[in-house]
């Protein structure tokens, strides 16, 4: 019989709000078995500032501190300077917002904490739109997408932004995709993710029913399909070193996909074909730097009179904040 890998315990327990199979919640669920019941979550204004449930209740059985809309790695980064100044740097602590707020209003505050390199997880959950306000095109929609602001016939025409490679470029520890459905892939990265320091980044594919108009019961076929048609690959970029961590031998056509979604509902056969031959290069490409990598690295393991590879990207120091000391307290009458 196949040993599970997926805790039992369940961090995230009922009472939540969300719309019925919305992926983001699947995607916290997971997540929260991977990192354990010591975790921090900084969430942002998103859907998931709202699924926990009505105050004092919450679905969540880990300490949670909502954020500003654009401020999640900042203040995750100074929640973690503060554990760290009371000895309690092992509590993992982790960002946790939707696209709009990763790739458009978050991505200053991203970047800086990111360049620092600075000690805790980033996890976008990823659902191509800015749905909370009613499923407003970001900077993460993908091309010919219907939303609100890009109706039909003004459907979105430029790309979706590669949020994992522009992490990447910032040579954090670690960067990796995870699906929720594929569980066993997504929370064993998310354990992996938590047990490194440094800055590390999780993008997570985030099934919207709602906003990518299908039926809510098709939630984990549609994201099945995202990964079966090499649409959103699996991947884990560890210390510069990227590995794909599971692919279908036998990519289904990316039209399968697309055509189980009412946003992609008026994409003509041409449209198709070009997204079909996008992911194909991308997929290409993804391939090519795994061979090139691993050939580096295995050139670089080789006895010494093969010549050295130069080793992938060298990683930065993990971010230490420098106290003042405190001067004393002032007292007031
Ligand atoms: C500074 C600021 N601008 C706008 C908003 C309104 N707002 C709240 S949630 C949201 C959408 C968030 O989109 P995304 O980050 O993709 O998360 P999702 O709603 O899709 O889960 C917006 C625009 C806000 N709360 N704060
Ligand atoms: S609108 Fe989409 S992301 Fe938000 S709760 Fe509903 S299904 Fe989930
Ligand atoms: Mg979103």
């Amino acid at each position: 019989m196949a040993k599970l890998t997926i805790p039992s315990e369940e961090l995230m327990v009922g009472g939540h709000v969300a719309c019925p199979g919305c992926g983001a919640a699947l995607a916290m669920r997971l997540l929260l078995k991977g990192l354990g019941p010591k975790a921090v979550m900084v969430i942002p204004a998103c859907c998931w500032a709202v699924i926990p449930g009505a105050m004092p209740g919450t679905c969540l059985k880990v300490s949670t501190v909502f954020s500003s809309f654009e401020s999640t790695a900042a203040m995750a980064s100074g929640i973690k300077a503060g554990l760290r100044r009371t000895g309690r740097g092992d509590v993992p602590v982790v960002g946790f917002a939707g696209d709009g707020g990763t790739a458009d209003i978050g991505i200053q505050a991203l970047s800086g904490a990111a360049e620092r390199n600075e000690d805790f997880l980033y996890v976008c959950y990823d659902n191509e739109a800015y749905m909370n306000t009613g499923i407003q095109r970001s900077g993460s929609t993908p091309e010919y997408s219907w939303t609100t602001t890009t109706p039909r016939g003004l459907e979105k025409r430029t790309s979706k932004k590669d949020m994992p490679m522009i992490l990447d470029a910032h040579r954090i520890p670690y960067v990796a995709t995870a699906n929720p459905s594929f569980p066993e892939d997504f929370v064993a990265k998310a354990k992996k993710a938590a047990s490194l320091k440094g800055t590390r980044y999780l993008h997570i594919l985030a099934d919207c029913p709602t906003g990518w108009k299908h039926d809510p019961s098709q939630m984990v076929e549609v994201g099945r399909l995202a990964t079966m048609s090499h649409l959103f690959p699996l991947y884990e970029i560890e210390e510069g070193r990227l590995r794909i961590t599971w692919a279908p031998s036998n990519p289904v056509p990316v039209e399968k996909y697309l055509r189980a979604q009412g946003r992609f509902k008026d994409l003509t056969a041409e449209q198709i074909e070009e997204i079909q031959a996008e992911v194909k290069a991308r997929w290409e490409g993804l391939k090519a730097r795994e061979a090139r990598e691993k050939k580096a690295v295995e050139k670089e393991a080789a006895p010494p009179e093969v010549s050295a590879a130069p080793t992938p990207h060298p990683a930065a120091p993990v971010s230490e904040t420098v106290y003042v000391k405190p001067s004393p307290p002032l007292h007031f009458p």
